[in-house]
């Protein structure tokens, strides 16, 4: 009960959306699932919330505002979830300020980019992930948040 009362007062979890997963539920439903981008957040409420965390939800179709994202989690979270969508495949600036980030930060895919096209195999934001989730779909996001509260409490148990 203590630790969960810490916990809560700990900084948010950015879990940060690259392009046109506003449009999940909709867009290619047999590849990304039927999930909308508004019920993975609520998922994703309620399991950070079971681990006594709280989140910020963001989208964004823009490289340049998903790196003011990523500067605001600098000081503003705790870890940082990220999918960083088609802008995985392409973005150096991206990587660079999650480089820039001296908190965990986990790689969400929803489709295992692995088995898909080879333009989609390699991804920027691998390399300065401290994990990756993909191929689970929507449940990736809450496999990303047990991992980061896991990380985040063994943290402070060794503090
Ligand atoms: C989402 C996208 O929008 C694609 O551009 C990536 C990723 C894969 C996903 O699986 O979540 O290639």
């Amino acid at each position: 009960m203590a630790k969960k009362t810490k916990q809560s007062k700990a900084l948010p979890i950015y879990i940060l959306n690259g392009p046109n997963l506003n449009l999940l539920g909709h867009r290619e439903p047999e590849v990304y699932g039927h999930t909308t981008l508004a019920e993975i957040e609520a998922m994703c409420a309620r399991q950070a919330k079971a681990h006594g965390l709280a989140i910020v939800f963001r989208q964004s179709n823009r490289e340049g505002e998903i790196v003011d994202h990523l500067q605001e989690a600098r000081t503003g979270g705790s870890a940082v979830i990220i999918n960083p969508a088609g802008y995985g495949h392409t973005s150096i600036a991206i990587l660079d300020s999650i480089q820039a980030l001296k908190i965990p930060v986990i790689e969400v895919h929803l489709s295992n980019i692995h088995r898909r096209e080879p333009y989609r195999n390699h991804s920027y934001v691998s390399k300065g992930a401290t994990g990756i989730v993909m191929g689970l779909g929507a449940q990736g996001y809450l496999r990303a948040i047990d991992a980061i509260a896991e990380i985040l409490s063994s943290k402070s148990r060794s503090k």
